[in-house]
């Protein structure tokens, strides 16, 4: 048989195998928390591939995201990857067909088929294990579940290669009539197997159906402390402009950016903050252990380096945690030691300054978020704050904390971010109220102009607003939740027919003036004007 025909039938084997592979992996996961190993295979990608390439794949979905207007900058991203990652296995299952049908000879392919279907069960376990080394669920069942559906998917092919191509190797070359015969049959042969593996597939996808896993105490979210307690700034005379952005950002509408397809799901039974290293012993807590210090309550802005300027990737949440200064004494640390590498249960890992820890009691190993435990998306049961610094230096998911003598880059850093990422001073117009206004213009009208603005931690202490390039003007701040938090702004503007412009720049605590000049978020985060338009 022709190289070509052998290459289109194992691809179209490969492909017809393949979805209810993916189906029923699909099941496995959202029934019993069992590994989805497209996900998985996507997540190991995205750790072994150069910085540069990554970093470029964000840029650019971050960028389609926005030119398409496909709305919340996260959620859509994480839609996109695992859309990829699915698309990424069939396109696997094609090439790994298509490769058995070119390669395999003679009579014993089930045979071949099942060695290729183990060691794909093998080198599946192996990245499972590679991308989320911590607890899911039932890890005992994780190994027979994926060996045992790979060898099924590599005993198929074997036999489906015997089917279609090497039984017609034993025929009398170009008997009369023989071929068409044959080319029927095998048409057959693929409808029923199609047939075989919608029918698989359909059962798959019915079972993986809007059922929830076995949720972590995480997941609820009654109780919040915003739901029953004022702002702390609640009797501000600066009151929002109409349209401006919540003060505190609902845990379910913050941003999420991380490595994960899907996050890692943490047991708080089994789960230990391990402290190694540069320590006098090897010591371990719980998660009770650390609530049961003293806790410690900030309202924080959180922005991920890759936002633009005027970007969603940015939230402000109440956490509560405890202060890692005052923890330092039960570590045991060793005199030597001058930094903390912090890892993560998704293999991310950053080192903070032990100076840092000490000369700032701000740093905090957090564990709630508004009054509740993390969610498993930001972080259960436990991340870092660090003020100042950008999300890439806070890992979430934390498993341990080692000692060291020394600075080493964490996991962006060493993909081409920014060593210190420190947050850049930023200001965002969210609204221009004009739906606010009533009747006809009159020289008395004012149209509510507002946003945010955020400098880190070292506060705002300007905020001005420019019309159609005319003059700065002052524009009023409203008292912030705290001073890690954005800063909420508004500009009453003396109504003017027409079309306008504005813009917005902001002075942080110190006096220091935003950057003006446009940049992309890579390395050290974006800068420039934000600025909107509107009809009067
Ligand atoms: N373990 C882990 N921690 C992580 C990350 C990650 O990928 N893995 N991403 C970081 C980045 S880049 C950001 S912006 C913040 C985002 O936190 P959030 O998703 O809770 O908003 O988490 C940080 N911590
Ligand atoms: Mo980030």
């Amino acid at each position: 048989m022709h190289t070509w025909r052998r290459l289109w039938l194992g691809g179209l084997v490969g492909l017809i195998l393949t979805v209810p592979l993916l189906c029923i992996l699909y099941a496995g996961y959202r029934r019993a928390g069992l590994p989805f190993i497209p996900f998985n295979l996507f997540d190991w990608g995205t750790r072994i591939l150069p910085g540069a390439v990554i970093t470029a794949g964000i840029d650019t979905m971050v960028r389609v995201i926005h030119a398409l207007h496909l709305g919340g900058t996260s959620a859509t991203a994480k839609l996109a990857e695992q859309s990829m990652a699915i698309a990424g296995f069939l396109v696997t299952g094609i090439i790994l067909g298509a490769l058995f049908f070119l390669l395999a000879r003679g009579r014993f392919t089930i045979d071949a088929g099942l060695i290729v279907g183990g060691l794909l069960g093998l080198a599946a376990l192996l990245v499972n294990r590679s991308v989320s080394p911590a607890g899911e669920t039932l890890p005992v069942w994780r190994v027979p579940w994926l060996i045992s559906l790979f060898l099924a998917w590599g005993a198929a092919l074997g036999w489906a290669y015997r089917r279609l191509i090497d039984h017609d190797a034993e025929l009398p070359a170009n008997l009369g009539g023989r071929s068409e015969v044959e080319r029927a049959g095998r048409r057959r042969f693929l409808m029923r197997l199609g047939g075989a593996a919608a029918a698989i597939s359909f059962v798959g996808a019915l079972l993986g159906r809007r059922v929830s896993r076995p949720g972590s105490a995480s997941r609820i979210r009654e109780g919040a402390w915003s739901a029953t307690n004022p702002l702390p700034n609640a009797g501000a005379a600066v009151k929002p402009a109409p349209g401006t952005r919540p003060e505190l950002t609902p845990v379910s509408q913050h941003y999420r950016i991380d490595i994960n397809t899907v996050p890692p799901t943490i047991q708080q039974d089994s789960w230990r903050l391990k402290i190694s290293g540069l320590v006098d012993k090897p010591v371990e807590f719980t998660l009770d252990d650390l609530r049961h210090r003293e806790p410690m309550e900030q309202f924080i802005t959180l922005s991920c380096i890759s936002n633009t300027v005027g970007g969603d990737l940015i939230g402000t949440t109440r956490w509560t945690g405890t202060s890692l200064k005052h923890f330092l004494p039960e570590l045991g640390l060793q005199q030597d030691a001058t930094h903390l590498k912090i890892r993560s249960a998704d293999g991310f890992y950053e080192v903070v300054a032990l100076d840092q820890v000490r000369s700032d009691e701000r740093v905090m190993l957090a564990y709630a978020w508004d009054g509740l435990p993390l969610t498993t998306e930001h972080g259960f049961p436990l991340r870092i704050y660090i003020p100042d610094r950008y999300g890439m230096k806070q890992p979430k998911w934390i498993e341990s904390i080692e000692a060291t003598d020394h600075w080493e880059p964490g996991y962006w850093v060493t993909r081409g971010w920014d060593r210190e990422a420190q947050m850049k001073a930023t200001s965002v117009i969210d609204t221009v109220a004009s739906n606010m206004m009533v009747g006809e213009p009159n020289p008395q009208m004012r149209v509510p102009i507002g946003g945010i603005a955020h400098a880190g931690v070292r506060g705002i202490s300007k905020v001005e607003v420019r019309v159609d390039g005319g003059p700065w003007q002052p524009a009023e701040l409203r008292t912030p939740l705290s001073g890690q938090t954005w800063v909420i702004w508004r500009y009453d503007w003396p109504l003017q027919r027409g079309k306008h412009t504005f813009a917005v720049r902001c002075f942080d605590g110190n006096g220091a003036a935003q950057i003006e000049q446009d940049a992309p978020p890579h390395p050290s985060g974006a800068s420039g004007i934000n600025t909107r338009t509107a009809m009067f």
